[in-house]
């Protein structure tokens, strides 16, 4: 057996489900040259830890996050908790010299964000490697998308449209849980699933977004406190608490080599349970992909005979595509979760050879500070420009 990756993971709600899945599996699907091993998950509830250590086949538990940087049998830190927490754990594991990998939005502020990245280029030094959990930059398809863009097959890139496309509050009384509070996860629908459209569009164009101008609204203005929550489902009590944060966030932008884009971030799209899609339109032809289909990519290739020109479907499941050698034979379909094993995999891939992997917190950090833009805008009604790394 290879040499062992032992991981600690703080947070086991949502995304340390997850997360958890993916460390469970991401041995037995790819040849990596480390072996990841579940040491210890950590959680406030001493019951709900235990019974996640269980339930998620960690080895141990513990309440206490401190006491999982300084184990000498853990090497990497996954952060699965609010972005209110990155921060303070992300820059406890690189001083512990620790490989961190923290969920996005990286933290809940450009100061924050500075400081992790900061901390992550100082810590490559020392071979301590950090990746953000940008995961669906790992759908094969749109794996597949960046290489096409590479390979010019649309050209230069005129527009940019992606759009994030939820409904999980529409319900006034749907409680007031962490996602909807701004001391906890910074933004709303921006920060949330916005951050995601934002470095998809900017890993598939490899261009960056330059400015921005942007609109936000927060339609129910107070909900029932909590009482008990899990993921994107909770149940509220008769006190209710103001909402601080964006319900939707939509926006224009400019990206660096001339193309314009649209963004439209909302958890008020009713019908709409994670309707995450980006089209970019070149000047040779054009890609879609959908994650409501996310086993296919859209492509419309204009340098053919006009009379032979449509959207195709390309099924990206041919062990040629991106991730697919380690499944299944062609046409049998993959799902959400394979997004964040190959997010796994390639960070022990990057750990086990001695490379950086991408999103790095500095690719994380650009990230935030779309973000920040967007907030900035639409507090001022104007075009805005995204400040330098
Ligand atoms: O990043 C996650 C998204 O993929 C979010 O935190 C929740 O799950 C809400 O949408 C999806």
């Amino acid at each position: 057996m290879a040499e062992q990756l032992r991981v600690g993971m703080v947070g086991y709600a949502f995304m340390g489900a997850a997360h958890s899945q993916a460390w469970r599996t991401v041995n037995h699907a790819f040849d990596l040259p480390l072996w990841a091993r579940m040491r210890v998950v950590c959680g406030r509830s001493p019951d709900g830890v235990a019974a996640a250590a269980a339930r998620l086949g960690w080895e141990s538990h513990t309440t206490d996050w401190r006491s999982v940087i300084e184990r000498d049998d853990v090497d990497l830190v996954d952060i699965c908790t609010p972005g209110d927490t990155h921060a303070e754990i992300a820059l406890a594991a690189l001083a512990a010299g620790k490989h961190v990998l923290c969920e996005k939005p990286l933290a809940n502020s450009v100061a924050e964000a500075r400081e992790m990245a900061a901390a992550a280029t100082a810590a490559q030094a020392r071979g301590v490697r950090t990746m953000c959990g940008f995961n669906y930059r790992r759908v094969p398809a749109v794996a597949l998308m960046r290489r096409m863009v590479e390979a010019g097959r649309i050209g230069e890139i005129r527009h940019v449209r992606a759009v994030y496309l939820q409904d999980w509050i529409v319900d006034p009384e749907f409680p007031l849980v962490w996602r909807l509070r701004k001391e906890v996860a910074g933004s709303g629908a921006l920060g949330d699933i916005g951050a995601h459209i934002i470095d998809l569009t900017q890993f598939v164009t490899g261009r960056s977004i330059r400015s921005v101008t942007a609109a936000t609204e927060t339609f129910v203005k107070s909900r029932p406190l909590p009482t008990a929550s899990s993921g994107l489902s909770a149940s509220g009590s008769a006190e209710r608490g103001e909402v601080t944060v964006d319900d939707a966030a939509l926006f224009l932008a400019r990206l660096d080599g001339g193309a314009i884009a649209t963004y439209e971030a909302t958890r008020f799209a009713t019908g709409r349970k994670n309707g995450l899609r980006v089209e970019l339109n070149g000047s040779l032809g054009s890609l879609v992909f959908d994650f409501e289909r996310m086993n296919e990519l859209g492509f419309y290739d204009a340098t053919l005979p006009a009379a032979d020109q449509g959207f195709s479907r390309i099924l990206v499941t041919e062990p040629e595509h991106p991730y697919m050698a380690a499944w299944w034979p062609p046409g049998h379909l993959i799902g959400y979760e394979h997004s964040f094993t190959h997010e796994m995999r390639d960070l022990i891939e990057a750990i086990g050879v001695g490379k950086d992997p991408a999103p790095s917190f500095t690719d994380a950090l650009q990230v935030q500070l779309v973000l920040d833009a967007v907030a900035r805008s639409a507090a001022t009604a104007r075009w805005t420009e995204v400040e330098s790394i």
